[in-house]
């Protein structure tokens, strides 16, 4: 071989030195680069096999060869070694303090409506009833013609419907339910009396100013049993008050009132008393210092509307209720801005949500 071209034994000392003194795994890197990639040393080398006689070839091939095995293996050797040294280092200098608290983890918190829901289902479990659900899209005549609410009645124009295009068997106009009354017509159809529910949830409608919105939450309760009184229905709303607003000294006021769904039927006033210039629920209403707050409507459920249900309105009587879910949530936890609760805000969530996991807010059950 001339002298001045350095035989492959020389290369390959030569790279075998570079690649022993890489400090680290880029320095590694870039002696691989330089001798194995495209435009590596190496790689020239293979290269000039192609411009060769087969003689040569045969001569040369498996030095050159060779050279490429050396210099990958070296580099193998070299990157484990390097990876070995620095998780070395690491342990060596690294610390994990185990008795540091743990790092917050990011949180949300239960909506004041949600609270509210949650709360209810507790009270009136206690009380003998579970929680019905049932859609939102509705049709026409669970929504209006079974609670005895028939086409030319003017509650369907007051309660400003939200319609579809889409139309039931019938020809009507599906609907977003403007109470949640129609789960209860559901459980009606569906369970055998004796019947203790109550039915949470979204309602809609088409209404918007300070004090609505266009959808809210609505609870309503449905008992139906044999002999049932209006003596049951004031009970019970009694017992539900007390234990929600957390106060012995709730007093309810009946005062005749009309639905067409019920008969009779009753608005439900509570007396509220001055408390550091807020009205607080509770406590003996006087003119001078209180008066009486219209919480709910309830009544007797209408017999045309248990016949409806396929019940014999003779043997089965019941009570039902209704009442907004974002204003007892406002009443019990003093918000006084009903739109902020659907804006979205999270500082407004922050401020008035809850931890969940925590145990609603309850005095300790309906019977303490
Ligand atoms: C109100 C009044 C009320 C009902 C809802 C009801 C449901 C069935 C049968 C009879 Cl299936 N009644 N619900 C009864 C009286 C009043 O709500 O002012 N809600 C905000």
């Amino acid at each position: 071989m001339a002298s001045g071209t350095p035989t492959i034994e020389a290369m390959t000392n030569d790279w075998l030195a570079r690649i022993g003194a890489a400090v680290d795994l880029a320095a590694l890197d870039s002696e691989r680069v330089a001798a194995l990639g495209k435009q590596g040393a190496v790689t020239g080398l293979l290269k000039t096999l192609g411009g060769m006689t087969p003689e040569e070839r045969q001569a040369q091939g498996p030095h050159i060869h060779g050279l490429r095995e050396a210099v990958s293996e070296a580099i193998g050797a070299r990157k484990a070694a390097l990876e070995a040294e620095d998780l070395d280092r690491r342990l060596a200098t690294e610390t994990l303090d185990m008795t540091l608290p743990a790092a917050p983890a990011a949180e949300g918190s239960v909506h004041p409506v949600s609270q509210v829901m949650d709360e209810l289902a507790e009270i009136f479990a206690d009380l003998g009833f579970s929680v019905a659900t049932g859609p939102e899209i509705e049709d026409d005549w669970r929504n209006f013609t079974a609670l005895n609410i028939p086409e030319s009645h003017p509650a369907r124009a007051m309660h400003d419907t939200f319609y579809f295009d889409e139309v039931d068997a019938e020809g009507r106009k599906m609907l977003l339910r403007t109470h949640t009354s129609p789960v209860q017509i559901r459980t009606m159809m569906s369970q055998q009396p004796p019947i203790r529910i109550i039915a949470p949830g979204r309602t809609y409608r088409s209404d918007s100013d300070a004090t609505h919105t266009p959808m809210f939450h609505q609870v309503e309760g449905l008992v139906i049993d044999r002999g049932i009184h209006m003596g049951h229905l004031k009970w019970t709303l009694e017992t539900f008050l007390k234990a929600f607003f957390e106060r012995d000294d709730i007093v309810l006021r009946l005062r005749p009132s009309y639905f067409p769904f019920t008969e009779p039927s009753a608005e439900v006033d509570v007396g509220f008393t001055m408390e550091k210039g807020r009205r607080v629920l509770g406590g003996s209403p006087n003119p001078d210092n209180g008066g009486w707050m219209e919480l709910l409507g309830s009544g007797m459920v209408h017999p045309r509307v248990i016949a409806a249900c396929g019940l014999d309105p003779d043997e089965w009587q019941g009570f039902a209720f209704g009442c907004g879910i974002d204003r007892l949530a406002m009443l019990k936890y003093g918000i006084d801005d009903l739109r902020a609760f659907f804006d979205g805000d999270l500082r407004w969530l922050k401020h008035y949500g809850f931890r969940s996991l925590d145990v609603p807010t309850l005095s300790g059950g309906v019977g303490a």
